[in-house]
Formats: structure tokens, sequence, C-alpha cells
């Protein structure tokens, strides 16, 4: 079994219940088991800012799936969730990215880059990363110290712990 860690997003319908549909969904799975899971967060959104807050959480599995099976398992349930691909950082119902996966330092396949290209950039991935994973190294540095140097402001944890993904 190999750890990896996913970033999990949304901002339209309710993101909350489809987050925890991915995570229930890849739990379920022989091949996969879920790890550790963030508290979720409301954040601005990043990138195109004139759409809905979005709401975030990360979590650790553990696969014995390559990057790539893992890749096609998560965009697999994205369509199941009938997000619709609209515009680039636009408004979704679901987005799965694959922020580290355990092993694979850095990977550049037209499909797949490892670790997520924006992640050191984004507060949105970082503030609940660190929640799980702050000595998880990337880039050199500690999630912990990349969450310290991010642009926090706007960010709210809107759930206490770890416990929302296992129902709704
Ligand atoms: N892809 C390549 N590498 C990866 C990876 N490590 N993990 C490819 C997942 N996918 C990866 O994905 C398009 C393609 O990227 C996939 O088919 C896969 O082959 P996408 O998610 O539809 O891409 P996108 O939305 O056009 O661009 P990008 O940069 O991936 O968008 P993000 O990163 O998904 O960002 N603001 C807040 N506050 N919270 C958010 O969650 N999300 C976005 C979208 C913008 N602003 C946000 C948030
Ligand atoms: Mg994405």
């Amino acid at each position: 079994m190999n750890r990896a860690w996913l970033g999990l997003g949304g901002n339209l319908g309710d993101p909350i219940k489809a987050m925890s549909k991915v995570l229930r969904s890849l739990d379920g799975r022989d091949d996969t088991t879920v790890r550790a899971v963030s508290p979720v967060y409301m954040t601005p959104p990043w990138g195109k800012t004139d759409q809905p807050a979005f709401k975030n959480a990360c979590a650790e599995i553990a696969t014995t799936l390559s990057p790539q099976q893992l890749l096609r398992v998560g965009l697999d349930i994205e369509l199941e969730l009938k997000r619709e691909r609209l515009e680039r950082w636009g408004p979704r119902v679901i987005d799965v990215d694959i922020l580290v996966y355990e092993g694979i330092g850095v990977l550049e396949e037209p499909e797949l880059t490892l670790p997520h290209p924006r992640m050191t950039e984004r507060a949105f991935v970082l503030v609940p990363l660190a929640d799980i994973a702050p000595d998880l190294v990337v880039g050199g540095l500690s999630i912990a110290e990349w969450a310290s140097r991010s642009d926090a402001s706007g960010i709210e944890r809107i759930t206490p712990g770890d416990e929302w993904w296992q129902s709704g």
C-alpha cells in the first residue's frame, strides 16, 4: 500500500455531500482505504474570484492503485457526481486532485503532474492538509511551513473534526 494525499473541493450544490461521497466511494474499494480526513473549510474562490465560496478538505489514503489508476478512479467518481466541466478554475460540484503520492518525487505526464503543481500556492489546500500532514515535505518545505507562508485570510473551519464524511 502507498500513501497519497488528496485535495477535495466544490462550490456548487452540496459540496460536503459530494466530498463525502468521494471519500466513501474510495474507502469502499478493496484497493483503497481512507486513513485521515481534515475538517471542512469555507474558502474564498482562488483564481477566478467572481464565483461562490468553496468548501475544501484534504484526505490521506492508502492504496495499491498506481497514481495513474488513482487519477482515473477519481475522475470516474467526479463523473458519477455529474460534475459539469464548464470553465477553468470556475464553479464545480466536486474536484478531486491528487496532491502527493508517496514515493513519487516528481511526475510530469500529459494527464498527471505530481506533486500537484499549484498546491504550494493555495491556502485552500495547505490549511486543511496541514491538519493531517503537517510534516509532509513538498518542494523542500513541510506542509506546516508552506501553510504558515500562505495567505489564509477568509478561510474558516466549518466542521469541528473529521466525522463529516461518514454521513450525509
Ligand atoms: N491533472 C494533472 N495533474 C493532476 C493531479 N495531480 N491531480 C489533470 C488531478 N488531476 C490532475 O483537471 C483537469 C485535468 O488535470 C485532469 O483531467 C487531469 O488529467 P481539472 O480539475 O478539471 O482542472 P482545472 O480545474 O481546469 O484546473 P486546475 O488548476 O486543476 O484547477 P484546480 O486545481 O482543480 O482548481 N478556489 C478555492 N477556494 N477552492 C478550490 O477548490 N478550485 C479551483 C480549481 C479554483 N479555485 C478554487 C478551487
Ligand atoms: Mg483539478
